[in-house]
């Protein structure tokens, strides 16, 4: 992407991007102390949450080469149970006190050392249909020792992105700062490609819509080999989600799809990072 009349990065956050608040300090639950073999003074006050943790596979050279941080209970719940919870400060508050959560937790579990990069999720806000610049993120990765090019940020879109060039300077502006961007869900909802147009990602993450019945379905195949030329065309590197089967691997593999993501290769690990493949 061209990068002009984008700030560098010493540069301050220009005015159009939305302000993120400073984030609380980090209090990992007591039971994550336990997983990483690093006491710390126990905390004040635990966070509601934790988190899970699902490789992204290269079927080519069989790594990991992501972790996707998924949001659980302290119990291991499902990210609905927290996330449709009613929360001080409202959603945006919750999202980015998952970001936060997510590389800390991820970092005490030893994400660096893995190689592996650490993927978090961001939401398009439907108040402003826009994403917010994440400096408190940012600096939450430079508090663990997270360099920036070891993080992915999946965008979500919720509703419709009605500003585009917005979007596109925030984007660039969190680009510039070396992270890399990944549309998340692409082929469900409003997650197509008129956000493929409106900036160019490093990464698409292909739905399980479309992933799900690829073995049985010719017009899946026939979509997912589409996504995959124009991504060629444009490098960006493609991942398959909701892989759940060795049916749906090979017909994915056969189309040429190298980059994977399901329960077939790994289930979320609570508080862990699940090796692959298996010993
Ligand atoms: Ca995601």
């Amino acid at each position: 992407m061209a990068a002009s009349g984008v700030p560098l990065d010493s540069s301050p956050i220009p005015a159009s991007l939305i302000p993120e608040p400073s984030p609380p300090p980090f209090s990992p639950h007591p039971r994550l102390l336990k997983s990483v073999g690093n006491p710390r003074p126990a905390p004040a006050a635990s966070r509601p949450f934790s988190m899970a943790f699902q490789p992204i596979v290269d079927l080519e050279d069989t790594r990991i080469i992501a972790y996707e941080a998924l949001v659980r209970g302290l119990g291991n719940q499902p990210a609905a149970t927290i996330l449709s919870a009613p929360h001080t400060g409202g959603r945006a508050s919750i999202d980015r006190a998952c970001r936060l959560t997510a590389i800390e937790v991820a970092c005490s579990l030893g994400v660096l050392a893995t190689g592996a990069d650490l993927a978090i999720n961001v939401n398009a806000r439907p108040a402003s249909n826009n994403i917010p610049s994440l400096p408190a993120t940012i600096a939450a990765a430079d508090r663990a020792g997270l360099p920036l090019d070891r993080l992915i940020l999946e965008i979500t879109e919720e509703e419709r992105i009605r500003n585009p060039a917005q979007l596109q300077r925030t984007v660039q502006h969190l680009r510039e700062r070396g992270l890399r961007i990944a549309i998340d869900d692409f082929g469900a909802g409003f997650a197509g490609l008129t956000l493929l147009a409106a900036f160019h990602p490093d990464i698409l993450k292909i739905d399980i819509a479309l992933t799900r019945d690829v073995h049985q379905r010719h017009t899946s195949r026939v979509i997912i080999r589409s996504v995959l030329q124009i991504c060629r065309d444009l490098d960006i590197q493609l991942i398959a989600e909701g892989i759940e089967t060795s049916d749906q691997q090979h017909a994915l593999a056969d189309l040429g799809v190298r980059y994977m993501q399901g329960h077939y290769f790994a289930e979320p690990a609570f508080e862990a990072l699940p090796i692959w493949p298996a010993a």
